[in-house]
């Protein structure tokens, strides 16, 4: 099996590289056609670009000169209509080139949302999720950037550059030398400020990813910061995250400052060339006056394309960085697979089996140290043990949301490797502690597993786990809208909630990982009847907290350091007075 447990955040630094700029290209590819027909736009944009000079050569030197005034109205008129199929051009190539890379980017993003989506427990646990939606908007945003305007603006300024070149050689090869002088050092900067400034905008992406995850993990988290007063302590720590952000913008900022400048001092240089050498040309009759005029409209449109190419080498970089960090996800194949030839359950019993499960969460420290358990159909099974001891791990197993590193889990007698996913989770249902509700109606959150079920049988699942009465007394009853995470349900009512989920979904294997204390005595009660109509008739492994649930249980299963270490029913337990008895006392003692 192959499995990474480094720090996924940490990604080399990486210049261009062919392979994964193909790969971006890739997703480009489908658009082909209206990138070209962007392309034939600039193409267009980029010639009537470079036709200006040219003009004003012929002004100056067939009309100015020879005073021909009316001869300049036409050329005047041909320059404002090569200045009108330069505009025309130029907006279709931009709108045509950003609808594109617009179409390419919507296309990642939802490709990398579907991934997301299938990724095992195992990716999430060792990723914080504002990193995970960084991806989604950071760096998604730098491709997108490059992929609108940057590509197009490389052909686009490797076109002017040629052709200015040859334009000016064609004119007249030694003033086009002399000003081509200029060009090392401009080579030399951009060269020499590239990986700095390369590197600063890899600092800037990376602190605002941190600046995000912070602030998503205070948001998700800002009940326990108030309880705790921890606005202080936090405020101080975010201060320190988003001042790394300020820093390395900052200094992106003023790398770009210093270059920028740079260029320009050196194509101010370049124009005092050609005016100095040029001059002395057009005094010794070599070239007229008009040619030296477009060579200085053509030292700009020279130095500007260097520039920009230096600048679209940023972007590059910023996207081959961006891309790396969205494939990395898209390469990360989902550690839970169904088996090619997966077997489809028809009536399942419920009869579940651990042979000598071994597992670990790092693959390094087991935490399940070979266990073994039989649970016959509709058994209850609770498991009981210390904290870390190793219970929801059991039950992350039998729900496959991880898979063992050796021994068997067997569903029925067939492997649940072996089931097709479809089979696996009809069969295991799960309630979890914390109930997760969803951003919709009450309707909806119910039917969250079974979205065929019609409102007679949400109702049904409803009344059967008493979840009917405290909906109805909803404003809107089961069109009601809840919040995410069910900020406007009580602790109690999403249980209930979760019950008729699960009782809709109707498993015969059920996982239950019991809250400790989070509703009241009332509730409980409610919540207990809830579970006891939706254990009926199944094969129940429930991580007991409640005594009641112990008790009535048909086995309980004692887990210490991932082993089972007791097992047998509430009285003979206690009997034995060791693990089981001790901490079934604590638990009474507590209740005082
Ligand atoms: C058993 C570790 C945990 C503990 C051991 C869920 C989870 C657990 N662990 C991880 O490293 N990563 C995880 O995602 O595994 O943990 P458990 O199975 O959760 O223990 P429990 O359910 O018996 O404990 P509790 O407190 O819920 O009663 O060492 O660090
Ligand atoms: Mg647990």
């Amino acid at each position: 099996m192959r499995r990474h447990f480094g720090d996924p955040d940490e990604i080399p630094v990486k210049p261009f590289e062919r392979g994964l700029f193909l790969r971006l290209m890739g997703y480009v590819k489908p658009f082909r056609k209206s990138l070209f027909i962007a392309g034939v736009f600039m193409l267009v944009s980029s010639l009537t670009d470079l036709a200006g000079p040219l003009v004003l050569r012929y002004a100056i030197d067939s009309y100015i000169i020879p005073r021909n005034i009316l001869g300049l109205w036409q050329i005047i008129f041909v320059y404002c209509l090569i200045l009108v199929i330069n505009w025309v051009s130029t907006y279709y190539n931009t709108y045509l080139a950003t609808l594109t890379g617009q179409k390419a980017m919507f296309a990642l993003r939802q490709k990398l949302f579907e991934h997301l989506q299938v990724l095992s427990f195992r990716f999430f646990d060792r990723r914080k999720a504002g990193k995970i939606m960084s991806r989604f908007t950071n760096d998604i945003s730098a491709l997108n950037q490059f992929l609108t305007s940057g590509i197009l603006d490389v052909v686009s300024d490797l076109i002017v550059l040629c052709g200015t070149i040859l334009l000016m050689l064609s004119m007249n090869w030694k003033l086009a030398l002399v000003t081509f002088t200029t060009l090392p050092f401009v080579a030399l900067t951009a060269a020499g400020m590239r990986s700095k400034v390369q590197a600063a905008y890899r600092d800037t992406r990376n602190t605002i990813a941190d600046v995000n995850s912070s602030l998503q993990e205070n948001i998700s988290g800002v009940r326990v910061v108030q309880a705790f007063s921890r606005e202080k302590v936090n405020m101080a720590g975010f201060e320190q995250i988003n001042r790394r952000n300020f820093q390395a913008n900052v200094k992106a900022a003023t790398l770009l400052a210093l270059f920028m400048p740079m260029v320009d001092i050196l194509s101010v240089l370049g124009s005092i060339l050609v005016i100095w050498y040029g001059a002395r040309l057009v005094v010794a009759h070599q070239i007229t006056v008009g040619i030296l005029a477009a060579f200085l409209g053509y030292v700009t449109r020279f130095y500007s394309p260097v520039r920009d190419l230096s600048q679209v080498w940023g972007s590059l970089q910023a996207a081959m960085a961006a891309s790396e960090r969205v494939f990395e996800i898209l390469d990360t194949p989902p550690e839970i697979l169904e088996s090619l030839d997966a077997v489809e359950l028809t009536e399942v019993r419920g009869e579940v089996e651990f042979r000598e499960v071994t597992f670990s969460y790092d693959g390094e420290s087991p935490v399940l140290d070979r266990v073994s358990l039989h649970a016959r159909p509709g058994e209850k099974i609770a498991l009981v043990g210390p904290t870390g001891a190793g219970k929801t791990s059991i039950i992350n197993l039998l729900a496959r949301f991880y898979d063992a590193d050796a021994g068997s889990i067997t569903l029925d007698g067939t492997e649940i490797s072996r089931l097709s996913f479809k089979s696996l989770r009809a069969a295991v249902g799960v309630v979890l502690q914390d109930t997760f509700i969803f951003a919709g109606t009450v309707r909806e959150n119910i039917v969250f597993g079974c979205p065929a079920a019609g409102v007679e049988a949400v109702e049904r699942v409803a009344r059967l786990t008493g979840a009917h009465e405290f909906i109805s007394r909803l404003p809107k009853g089961y069109e009601t809208q809840v919040m995410e995470r069910g900020v406007k349900l009580s602790a109690g009512q999403r249980q209930l909630l979760a019950c008729a989920r699960a009782l809709l979904a109707d498993p015969r294997i059920l996982i239950l990982d019991e809250a400790t204390s989070s509703v009241d005595v009332s509730s409980e009660q409610a919540v207990q009847r809830a579970l006891e109509v939706l254990m009926e008739g199944r094969t129940c492994f429930t991580v007991a907290h409640r005594l009641s649930t112990v008790r009535n249980a048909d086995r309980i299963l004692v887990i210490a350091e991932g082993k089972i270490v007791e097992e047998g029913p509430h009285r003979e337990l206690m009997a034995r007075k060791e693990l089981y008895f001790r901490l079934y006392l604590n638990q009474l003692k507590e209740l005082d």
